[in-house]
């Protein structure tokens, strides 16, 4: 049995960014997929946390957890034309399932890095990182952008990955927070309509596109946003400022300019819950407690629940937890769940 662990990932700004070919900053966390893998008679999937056995002679859709193995390994036999033998593969997690901290990502990088490990096929980890990103929008159905698949696959420890979902162009930059650092809350909330509605700000995104007469959201600037209104200026402001935001936030990162680092996270979540719309009552009520005790703050991935990333000094993080539970837990009957984020290097093997 061959064991890989596969990383979650937090973005620190560029939110509805990379399926508009826009700027990214995410980097991988240690909570993580765990993935045991070991040749056998038939493909046999567990999950720990589903406690669930699916055995499979053939490849099937089965809309369960499972899909996101079985379409890595049906995209790989595709696109290097080759049979995949059968995997005993078991699943297990220290990443949260289902708060916007990119389980699904990493178990389609982790599943699609230890079959080319083992069967030795030599696909590099942007490609590996792309098999996710087509699983993901053409056998799973959420038509996601690269930022995730890539955050879990290309991350190196003590670094942020600036990535370019344009020209796809990626650099490490070293993350540097002094006295501060970021912490997830999971506001324990995720809401049905999130991938629906996350389609729909996609299509929404191909409207301003089209109106406009572009081909890519990067050739859209300011100017164009007069040409606009209702709802799709509002997407297209939120999407134009916020990568702006992105390069604005690696300049202060650069500049160890923290305090302004922290602002732009405010500012990212104003404009998510304002203009692109894809915010929720838990998640703006974590952010309004926050907002006068930490650096920053604001909702992190697709959205309508899911996490909120905080920029703090530990100590005064610490001191606020208690007491946002209680109010939290006044207003909505759920308990936060938190922990203090840790960079971490990519998709890798831990044992044979
Ligand atoms: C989800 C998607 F999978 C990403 O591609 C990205 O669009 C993100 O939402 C929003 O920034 O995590």
């Amino acid at each position: 049995m061959i064991k890989y662990r596969s990383p979650g990932r937090i973005n620190i700004i560029g939110e509805h960014t990379d399926y508009n070919d826009g700027y990214v900053f995410p980097f991988a966390i240690d909570k993580y997929i765990y993935i045991n893998l070991e040749k056998s008679e038939k493909f046999e999937f567990y999950s720990e946390s589903e406690n669930k056995i699916i055995i499979q002679e053939k490849l099937e859709k089965t809309n369960t957890w499972a899909d996101y193995i079985i379409g890595v390994i049906k995209e790989i036999e595709k696109i290097l034309h080759i049979g995949i033998p059968p995997f005993k593969i078991n699943i297990s997690s220290t990443l949260p399932i289902g708060a916007g901290l990119s389980s699904s990502a990493a178990l389609e990088v982790g599943i699609a890095y230890g079959i080319n490990d083992i069967l030795n096929l030599n696909l590099s980890r942007v490609e590996i990182a792309e098999i996710g990103w087509k699983v993901e929008n053409e056998f799973i159905g959420l038509r996601c952008g690269i930022m995730d698949q890539y955050a879990c696959s290309l991350s190196k420890k003590d670094n942020a990955i600036l990535l370019d979902t344009y020209t796809k162009q990626f650099q490490h930059i070293p993350l540097k927070l002094g006295e501060y650092n970021f912490f997830i809350i999971n506001s324990g909330v995720k809401h049905e309509l999130g991938n629906s509605e996350y389609n729909k700000r996609r299509q929404e995104c191909e409207e301003v596109l089209n109106k406009l007469n572009k081909k890519t959201f990067r050739d859209v600037n300011k100017n164009d946003l007069e040409k606009l209104n209702g709802t799709l200026f509002k997407r297209a402001k939120h999407v134009v400022e916020e990568n702006e935001r992105v390069l604005k936030t690696v300049e202060a990162l650069k500049n160890s300019n923290i305090q302004e680092v922290g602002k732009y996270l405010f500012e990212s979540h104003e404009s998510l819950k304002n203009l692109y719309e894809v915010s929720c009552e838990e998640t703006d009520f974590i952010v309004d407690f926050l907002k006068n005790n930490v650096l920053g703050a604001r909702m992190v991935g697709g959205g309508f629940g899911g996490s909120i990333l905080v920029l703090s000094k530990k100590n005064e993080f610490y001191n606020l937890i208690d007491e946002l539970n209680k109010r939290y837990h006044e207003k909505f009957g759920l308990n936060i769940d938190y922990f203090e984020v840790n960079s971490a290097n990519g998709v890798e093997k831990i044992g044979d």
